[in-house]
């Protein structure tokens, strides 16, 4: 376009002189680490999710139009009573991160070979989990030896599941109860994104001796 001064661009695409506090569309970044500041500044983050929300009411990637009714998470409920109602004691935010163009893929910023030390959980303690997708692409994030309770508003009969889709730029929320001691996986079911890095070890200590 004539009379466009390209100069004003900025590195990170922003117009020069915008007003950096707004959140107009416009000057919206792609890589803005104040919404998840635990994460790791790294090229291998391509993309932050400047906005998260809970999607587990919406249809899956490309089952919007199709014509027919579409299950969500949302119409999930448990049949019987969940095990555990207690209230979460605390709560923990992981975010799903990667660069697709890299094909690099991680937790917070970090695969696992860069980060050894296990997400620590005290036997019987009932936690809330924020899962995060930093990325444009679907995560099933899979626990092994526990079933949590996805919070879709529907209280003591919560659907219990080890496997969640976490939808891209979205959020999913879900409590559980540490029952069982021991070191666990914790990883993408996309097994070349678990290979990538995007897994932890989770570790369930005694309660007693656990530091
Ligand atoms: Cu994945």
């Amino acid at each position: 376009m004539a009379g466009m001064d390209h100069g004003a661009m900025g590195a990170d695409g922003q117009m020069a002189g915008m007003d950096h506090g707004g959140h107009a569309m416009g000057s919206m970044k792609m890589r803005d680490f104040s919404n998840a500041p635990q994460v790791k500044r790294d090229p291998s983050v391509q993309t932050i999710s400047p906005m998260p929300v809970d999607r587990t009411g919406e249809p899956g990637q490309g089952l919007a139009d199709v014509g027919h009714k579409v299950l969500v998470y949302r119409d999930l409920m448990a049949l019987d009573r969940n095990p555990d109602v207690r209230a979460p004691s605390r709560s923990i935010d992981i975010h799903l991160t990667g660069n697709m163009e890299r094909f690099m893929w991680s937790f917070d910023g970090e695969k696992m070979s860069d980060h050894h030390e296990p997400i620590p959980f005290i036997e019987g303690e009932r936690v809330r989990v924020n899962l995060i997708n930093d990325t444009m692409m679907g995560h099933p994030i899979h626990i092994h030896g526990h079933f949590f309770e996805l919070v879709t508003g529907h209280g003591d009969h919560s659907p219990r599941k080890h496997t969640v889709i976490v939808q891209p730029g979205g959020k999913v929320t879900w409590d559980f109860t540490a029952d069982a001691v021991g070191d666990w996986a914790f990883h993408c079911h996309l097994l070349y994104h678990m290979h990538a890095g995007m897994m932890r070890v989770v570790s369930v200590r005694p309660k007693g001796d656990a530091q």
